[in-house]
């Protein structure tokens, strides 16, 4: 069996879980799904970076020690994505004793070949915001270096220091990267990333990285050099291999899943992903993984996500609006994954009615309502084709190849939308065979009585497929659909099945359920 291992960044531990974290899971959960759907024996990795400065300033400040903080942290993590769907087959712990034992042999294999070398990291450093700067990063428009912190609301002094520290020879890995990018064009995906990434960092040249710090504690140690705890980034990033137990007694997953076929990440850590990490990995002479895919950033309401916009980060008030459903289609149908993203509130009530309510809600009922109001809930297996059963068979056929093509290239939006004209078409069938003069007739015409079974089977089969290519994102939908036409029998639920018009077989038995997705007023506000 064909394998796929799909990973989402291991979020940091210095706060709880908000919607830009929650875009990223719930885009990786859709693949994991999807690939599952499609016979892949899927690995889907999420997980916790738990190590690092903000971790230990957050618990201090809390009162708590650093790993109790973690602990605490963990549950609310798993809570959200439980709460959101996600099925995640492993949380990754930095602080995971395996984890760091794995990361410091990796370490010491590095420093024994002589990729890791002992030096001073000499630097501007703001305190305060312990922060690094070069000279060259506080040059003015006018090529003046002016020695203050260009952090955000900061402008304080910055100091000239020196730190001991060790250092990752990345520049002597440059031309192999290089290479394997100028080979392999979907390794930094989308297209705009890479070119982002070529141009801002590769071509000025990589320089050694600072991979140790003396300045704080909670790290994992430098084994063989006490005082120094490593960056977090060197702890962080092969999370992805430790947790497929790289580097550890048993490396059998590591054998099977490795390499990744997706790492999905934010934008703002394409350039760890996609430079640092495969840098190590080719210091290791390890694969590399196949695609890191760099996605935008979220806005709400058109204000970057930051503490400020306070309880309107969390998934959760979304969710007890809206559902699980509508949040997860409305961040993957609204926003192409890639470029940025604005989620409003109205945003969300217009996609949910449009698409969910009108769309494909009512498909549902008016599918279910008409079979039990002209067939007493049993279509009869007869049947006489209407002039425009071709042409809806004929979209559903082409669809499914393109919604496979659109998910393969984490194109969530453009699926959703290519699934959705099956939907909208399928309404318009409704309207051009006007099932309801049909049946004015169907007890003294039998032929009207064949007609209408035909379009209310039709109608069927389209929600049937449905609820095959939509089940990447709705993840419970799919089964309410199925219960309402009485189908059992799972392979009428296969990927393969969706190809299949008409594998549905006639004389579909219907129970009515809840209207999935009832409409929503826009009066209603996100409870805070
Ligand atoms: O960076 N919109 O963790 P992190 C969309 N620990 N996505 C957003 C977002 C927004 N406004 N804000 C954050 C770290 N994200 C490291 C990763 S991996 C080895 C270590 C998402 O908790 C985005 O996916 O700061 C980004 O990649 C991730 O959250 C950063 O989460």
């Amino acid at each position: 069996m064909k394998t796929f291992y799909v990973t989402t960044p291991i979020y940091y531990f210095n706060g709880e879980p908000h919607l830009g974290h929650t875009y990223c899971t719930v885009a990786s959960d859709a693949l994991a799904r999807y690939k599952k759907q499609r016979g892949y024996d899927v690995k889907f990795l999420t997980g916790a970076d738990e190590h690092g400065q903000k971790v230990e300033r957050a618990a201090a400040e809390a009162g708590v020690s650093p790993q109790q903080w973690c602990d605490d942290l963990a549950v609310k993590y798993k809570a959200a994505w439980q709460m959101l769907d996600i099925e995640y087959d492993y949380f990754q712990r930095t602080t995971n004793p395996a984890h760091m034992a794995a990361v410091q042999k990796i370490f010491k294999k590095l420093y024994d070949q002589g990729d890791i070398y002992k030096g001073s990291y000499e630097g501007l450093y703001c305190t305060p915001c312990e922060t690094f700067y070069t000279e060259s990063q506080l040059k003015d428009a006018d090529g003046k270096v002016n020695l203050v912190c260009t952090a955000e609301g900061c402008g304080r002094p910055v100091e000239r220091i020196s730190e001991e520290c060790y250092f990752f020879r990345l520049g002597k890995y440059q031309a192999q990267l290089e290479a394997h990018i100028e080979a392999n064009p979907d390794f930094i995906s989308p297209p705009s990333r890479r070119n982002e990434m070529i141009n801002n960092f590769l071509k000025p040249g990589l320089t050694d990285l600072c991979v140790s710090r003396t300045s704080f504690k909670w790290g994992v140690p430098v084994d063989f050099d006490p005082g120094h705890v490593m960056y977090v980034w060197v702890d962080a990033l092969p999370n992805y291999a430790t947790a497929l137990g790289f580097m550890s007694d048993d490396d059998s997953d590591y054998k099977k899943y490795w390499p990744a076929d997706v790492h999905v990440v934010g934008k703002e850590i394409t350039r760890f992903h996609t430079i640092i990490w495969p840098c190590i990995l080719l210091a290791l002479g390890e694969p590399l993984p196949k695609m890191i895919f760099g996605h935008g950033f979220l806005q709400i309401e058109g204000k970057k996500l930051g503490k400020s916009l306070g309880n309107a980060i969390a998934p959760a008030p979304y969710v007890e609006e809206f559902g699980v459903e509508a949040l997860r289609y409305y961040l993957l149908r609204e926003f192409a994954f890639g470029p940025d993203g604005n989620l409003t509130h109205d945003g969300i009530i217009n996609r949910y009615n449009a698409d969910l309510a009108n769309d494909l809600g009512n498909l549902l009922s008016r599918t279910v309502g008409m079979v039990e109001k002209y067939f007493g809930g049993e279509l009869p297996d007869i049947s006489a084709p209407s002039p425009y059963d071709a042409d809806l068979t004929a979209l559903a056929a082409a669809m499914v190849p393109k919604v496979e093509a659109h998910y393969d290239k984490l194109q969530f939006s453009d699926a959703l939308n290519e699934a959705w004209n099956l939907v909208r078409r399928a309404n318009k069938y409704i309207d051009e065979n006007a099932p309801w003069a049909m049946a004015k007739t169907i007890d003294a015409d039998p032929t009207k009585r064949a007609e209408l079974a035909n379009v209310l089977y039709h109608l069927a089969e389209v929600l049937r497929i449905m609820a095959i290519v939509s089940a990447p994102v709705l993840t419970r939908t799919p089964d309410v659909i199925r219960a309402q036409l009485g189908i059992t029998d799972a392979a009428l639920a296969t990927w393969e099945s969706a190809k299949d018009f008409g594998a549905l077989p006639r004389g579909v038995k219907v129970e009515k359920g809840l209207a999935a997705f009832p409409r929503v007023e826009k009066a209603a506000e996100v409870k805070g």
